[in-house]
């Protein structure tokens, strides 16, 4: 067993808000690092000791390897938890982790070097026996491949990136004419993005669902699953809501989903918390798209229905402690949903909403969970992720979590900038969501500007309100002291009554 007295938190945000809440609750010692803008952020002021890395940009901060190694010396960290997004599926930051002596919160360098590269990981699963896409599993090295291999599967094709994931990269390829030219731009795309050019082919999967399944293993070969999430809900590769169980399963595609991601796993000596992730046909066909070598941002859906806390078990995997359940022991209970609270304009486009949060009141009663990391007065910039918060609800049944939803995203009190938060109700609305019955494609398809219908800015009107009542108490006062001519101390801004 290893020792983890201290961690530092290499990220920013609700993330890192998260993982010190159960540090604390693991009565582990917390170390913050934040950037220049993010000196007053809610995750530096939770931690117990936090350490500037200068900077603005992500680069000059949260991306800069060596600076974070410097504040883990500093602050005589003896573990590292990289969040999600980030340095937390860089193998090479994963190894000079290990290399100064500091534990990597997440999987083996190796696991995560193999997943990182597609071509390896589609090689890896082809090898262990798990259903693929159709394609290849090296990179091409001519178009008369691309050619030849795009006929054998048939149209549509989808180029992707080797170092790619998560949609960078790809493209669809529809016939015989236009594959040259997409070989080439994909190519050229991939080495603007990744610094690396390798792509390679998979037949294209028409109207799929996105799911995935939440894996935990420990270095003693315990492996199980912790069941399945629907993702489907996403626009531009971002997610928007997701849920657990899929509404999209029966009993026997969740044996085999479950079973299959628990072998992916093993096929690279998993060990901590991570995510295969999968498409699934209408004949509920589905076939292994990639695997996430980290904590998601989506899990406390999977915590919601399971009740294990995986950032826990992300610890006590990294002090090399047994997982002290089985597979039995894990049972869904009832079902959860997230949506993802982001400083984006639905209305526009979602383009990137800026400003600073004049007040927020969080949602809370039964069911109802806030991952937040922003606070009250805090500037929200373009300089990172729009996402604020999580707004996740759980219930006996998916009826019952969609209700608790829409009433959590109407106390949801955020005012100062645009947020999604009227779109997922549009979406907790949608016949389509009600009905479980949704694809990838479900924003593109139903979602439309005009649709929103809660876009009176309420939060706005009560700001306005708060400031009339302000002035108005104000005038009152001041009256009333003119004409009593008080001798009290009291005054207009005071809360003490006279
Ligand atoms: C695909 C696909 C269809 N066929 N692969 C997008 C994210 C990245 N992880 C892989 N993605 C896709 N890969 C094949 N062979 C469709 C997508 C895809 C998608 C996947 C999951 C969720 C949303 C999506 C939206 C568009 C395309």
């Amino acid at each position: 067993m290893r020792n983890i007295q201290t961690v530092l938190i290499a990220n920013r945000g609700e993330i890192a808000v998260r993982i010190i809440r159960t540090c604390k609750s693991l009565g582990i010692k917390t170390v913050a690092v934040y950037s220049e803008p993010d000196k007053t952020a809610p995750h530096v002021l939770l931690a117990d000791i936090a350490i500037p890395l200068g900077g603005v940009t992500s680069s000059e901060s949260y991306l800069n390897m060596e600076k974070l190694l410097d504040a883990c010396r500093k602050s005589g960290a003896d573990a590292l938890h990289p969040g999600y997004g980030f340095l937390s599926e860089n193998a090479v930051f994963a190894q000079f982790c290990k290399d100064n002596d500091v534990i990597f919160i997440g999987p083996p360098v190796d696991s995560i070097r193999v997943m990182g590269d597609k071509t390896e990981a589609r090689k890896l699963m082809e090898k262990t026996g798990v259903p693929l896409p159709p394609g290849t599993t090296t990179a091409l090295s001519s178009v008369t491949e691309a050619e030849k291999t795009a006929t054998q599967i048939g149209y549509p094709v989808l180029i992707k990136a080797a170092a790619g994931g998560g949609g960078k990269g790809m493209r669809i390829v529809s016939s015989a004419e236009k594959i040259r030219d997409a070989v080439v731009a994909a190519q050229s795309e991939a080495k603007n993005a990744f610094g690396d050019e390798r792509v390679y082919i998979e037949k294209y999967l028409e109207e799929p669902r996105h799911i995935e399944v939440q894996i935990l293993a420990d270095e003693h070969g315990n492996v199980v699953h912790l069941f399945d999430r629907e993702c489907s809900i996403q626009r531009r590769h971002q997610k928007v809501v997701e849920e657990a169980p899929s509404p999209f399963l029966d009993d026997n595609m969740r044996t085999n989903i479950t079973a299959t991601a628990v072998e992916v796993a093993r096929s690279c000596n998993y060990v901590g918390a991570g995510t295969v992730e999968f498409l699934a046909d209408r004949h509920k066909n589905f076939y292994f798209l990639e695997m996430n070598t980290r904590l998601q941002v989506e899990h406390p859906v999977t915590e919601m229905i399971t009740g294990y806390d995986l950032v826990e078990w992300q610890l006590r995997v990294a002090r090399g402690e047994k997982l002290s359940f089985n597979q039995n022991d894990i049972q869904i209970e009832g079902h959860a949903i997230e949506c993802r609270i982001c400083a984006e304009d639905p209305e526009e486009n979602f383009l990137p909403s800026t400003g600073t949060i004049h007040r927020q009141n969080l949602p809370s009663g039964p069911g109802v969970r806030v991952d937040s990391g922003v606070r009250q007065g805090q500037t929200i910039t373009i300089n990172y992720d729009p996402l604020m918060a999580k707004l996740i609800t759980h219930a006996k049944s998916r009826e019952k979590a969609i209700e608790r939803m829409k009433a959590a995203l109407n106390e949801y009190q955020l005012s100062g900038l645009r947020t999604t938060i009227p779109f997922c109700n549009f979406v907790m609305r949608h016949p389509s969501f009600v009905n479980g019955l949704y694809d990838t494609h479900f924003v593109k398809d139903h979602f439309e500007p005009h649709l929103i219908t809660d876009n009176i800015d309420y939060n706005h009107i009560c700001d306005i309100a708060a400031v009339l009542s302000l002035v108005d108490t104000r005038a009152t006062n001041i009256a009333s002291e003119n004409s009593t001519n008080s001798n009290t101390s009291s005054t207009w801004w005071s809360n003490r009554r006279p």
